[in-house]
């Protein structure tokens, strides 16, 4: 017979964590008329099954003690499929792995719920040691595919050297998000990160936005945001590189930038989200930034607004690596209206509401980064002559 505390500690545990998966979410009011935040992740650690986690066998788990743990559920890919908001999200076991897990929703706020198993992901002949940040595309070509950053350890690294790694694009390919199919990482003379497919072929071939880097954390001589068409994915090779989006001294991106989510088409122009990095004292800060492209050549840029777009504020700031937003993940609805998925500090998943027509209003029509105070003095300046006959 099952002894009290096991039965109630279960009970508790299943009533808590159903609590959680059902409860509603609520869309705050936005405070710059760019994006509305959510009062609640939609996805944390304890929304991981609890399956995952427990061994509910009383017999062979008498102390119902948590047997694997789970530390994270961050960058999250997304896709609108079969009717569902769906995430392929970054998890963090307890012990350091990352690995993938697709939740699903009706709703793009609130109710996700993980699938029964995370995804086993085919490996190559060279097995990766780490994986994270899918980025999920709905290619032209049919297929749905996700690149993502595998990680192995630096074969140069000297004995007694075990943090040296090396970073590379895993490419993967699938059409129901249920069986996938493991193609050759891409091939490219510095390592890689933040490695996304555009939707659409470009002069007939895939075009991927690449993120060279000398070492696995400093891009060194890596300049931004790169370009790069292949043509064969079941071979991918990066053989011409271009910077599309540079990083600058003394922005938002000085230090490093990345792709965020594949681009989403508007009349305007490609829209892009990603993230930029500079270093401070109290180490790395991440914050999301928007640019666009043009459509009849994507790798042009088109529209840069200075800044963040978005940067971590309140519980936001605090968790495993601080002061730290990344997405990989955005949602387009039909009627125009954008759910960004967005992770703060490398430990919970969180989705803000915006809308197309205000994403590209935002890009086209914010200053861009003069590079100098005097520059950002001027665009204040000229701002606030234009509004001086305006009764404030
Ligand atoms: O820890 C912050 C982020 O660091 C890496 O991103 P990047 O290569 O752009 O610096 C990734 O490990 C990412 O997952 C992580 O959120």
């Amino acid at each position: 017979m099952m002894n009290q505390d096991f039965g109630q500690r279960m009970f508790a545990l299943k009533k808590e964590h159903k609590e959680l998966l059902k409860r509603m979410n609520e869309v705050l009011s936005s405070e710059n008329g760019l994006f509305s935040r959510c009062r609640y992740p939609v996805l944390t650690a304890a929304h991981t099954p609890l399956q995952w986690r427990y061994d509910f066998n009383e017999e062979s788990n008498p102390y119902l003690l948590e047997r694997i743990g789970i530390n994270a559920v961050f960058n999250s890919g997304a896709i609108y499929f079969n009717n569902q908001y769906t995430l392929i999200a970054r998890v963090e076991g307890a012990d350091r792995k990352s690995f993938f897990a697709i939740a699903e929703s009706a709703s793009a706020t609130d109710n996700f719920e993980f699938r029964e198993f995370p995804v086993e992901l085919p490996e190559t002949a060279d097995p990766d040691i780490n994986v994270y940040d899918m980025r999920l595309t709905r290619h032209e070509d049919g297929w749905i595919y996700g690149i993502f950053c595998t990680e192995r350890k630096d074969p140069a690294a000297l004995p007694g050297d075990l943090s040296s790694a090396v970073a590379a694009a895993g490419i993967v390919r699938t059409r129901d998000l249920i069986n996938w199919e493991r193609l050759p990482d891409l091939k490219s003379k510095s390592q890689q990160r933040n490695v996304v497919l555009h939707p659409e072929f470009v002069d007939g071939k895939y075009a991927l936005y690449t993120r060279p880097q000398d070492g696995f954390i400093d891009t060194g001589s890596g300049g931004g945001i790169g370009w790069a068409l292949v043509e064969d994915i079941a071979n991918a090779e990066v053989t011409n590189e271009k910077i599309i989006d540079h990083r600058y001294y003394h922005t938002i991106k000085e230090l490093k930038n990345g792709e965020g989510p594949a681009p989403l088409k508007t009349p305007q122009g490609w829209l892009h989200l990603a993230h930029g990095v500079r270093g401070c004292a109290a180490g790395l800060r991440y914050v999301l930034y928007m640019y666009m492209t043009s459509l009849e050549d994507p790798s042009q840029l088109i529209a840069s607004p200075a800044g963040y777009f978005m940067a971590p504020e309140n519980e936001e700031r605090i968790g495993d690596v601080s002061n730290v937003l990344f997405s990989n993940g955005w949602i387009a609805d039909d009627d125009g209206t954008v759910y960004i998925y967005y992770a703060s500090s490398d430990t919970r998943l969180h989705v803000a509401v915006s809308e197309l027509s205000r994403l590209v209003d935002y890009c086209l029509h914010t200053p861009a980064d003069g590079l100098r105070t005097g520059a950002s003095v001027a665009a204040i300046c000229k701002l606030a002559g234009s509004n001086k006959w305006i009764d404030l």
